[in-house]
């Protein structure tokens, strides 16, 4: 496995180039090795957490794991659950979780995230914050000093009804950050849709927002707003692939 060419002596190994989605794979087995038989687990969405839902469908399929039930944060993790036989449920039967393993865009030093810009976001955060353990996999393109400085969207969910007018709303209020809200596209040039029928607006920022906690509490006074992808303090522990190997951070 990719786990194992990492851990090889350095004087023995030939100079490996990883791709990036080898680097997330390699997240995503790690954060999966933390799985335990019986557990109920949130399984996240993207092209990360796709990995470790594979890994725990083969891990089920070889005996190696018993009893899952698996909560997915979006239709898509759903079904490719369900192709994998793994045996799932919902938070209306089981409001706590033993362990989620979900990626994100952005992480920064105090293990905050971005995540939403797949825009299974309001699932994810459900689910992730109802669990005991949330481990966040990542490839090290997404460390970043300070959320929102990436340049990219900051995303939040928005009710259909009048969004412009809270496009608007949520422009205005990080005016400061030099904001520019846009509604987000699907690949047709029409507006996307959640899996919970609802639109997302990105935001993006020219410069940071400042206090993370006041940004978040004041995005989600503006009525019409759903949530946002900014994920606080949930994540328990971040594990990070990179060319010189595996980091795992805990809060
Ligand atoms: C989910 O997938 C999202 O919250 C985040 O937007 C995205 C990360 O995607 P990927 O793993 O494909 O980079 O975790």
């Amino acid at each position: 496995s990719f786990v194992e060419v990492l851990s090889r002596p350095p004087s023995l190994s030939p100079p490996v180039i990883l791709t990036q989605d080898e680097l997330k794979k390699i997240a995503a087995y790690k954060a999966v090795e933390f799985v335990e038989s019986g557990m109920v687990l949130g399984l996240g969405t993207g092209s990360t957490a796709k990995h470790a839902v594979d890994r725990i469908g083969e891990l089920l399929r070889l005996g190696k794991l018993k009893n899952i039930v698996g909560i997915p944060t979006s239709k898509k993790t759903q079904e490719q659950a369900v192709s994998l036989g793994i045996p799932l449920s919902d938070l209306d039967h089981h409001s706590t979780i033993d362990l989620a393993i979900d990626g994100a865009d952005e992480v920064d030093p105090h293990l905050n995230l971005v995540k939403g810009r797949g825009g299974s976001l309001l699932r994810e955060k459900m689910v992730e914050g109802t669990c005991k353990k949330f481990i966040c996999i990542v490839d090290e393109s997404k460390l970043v000093k300070h959320l929102g400085g990436s340049g990219l969207a900051m995303p939040v969910e928005v009710v259909p009804f009048c969004w412009k007018f809270t496009a608007n709303k949520l422009q205005n209020l990080f005016e400061d950050s030099g904001c520019v809200a846009k509604l987000r596209n699907d690949s047709n040039g029409k507006p996307f849709v959640t899996d919970n029928g609802n639109y997302i607006v990105d935001l993006y920022l020219k410069k940071d927002i400042g206090d993370l906690q006041v940004a978040s509490d004041a995005i989600l006074r503006i009525a019409g707003v759903v949530e946002h992808g900014m994920f606080l303090g949930m994540a328990t522990t971040v594990i990070v692939a990179g060319e010189l190997g595996i980091t795992i951070k805990n809060k």
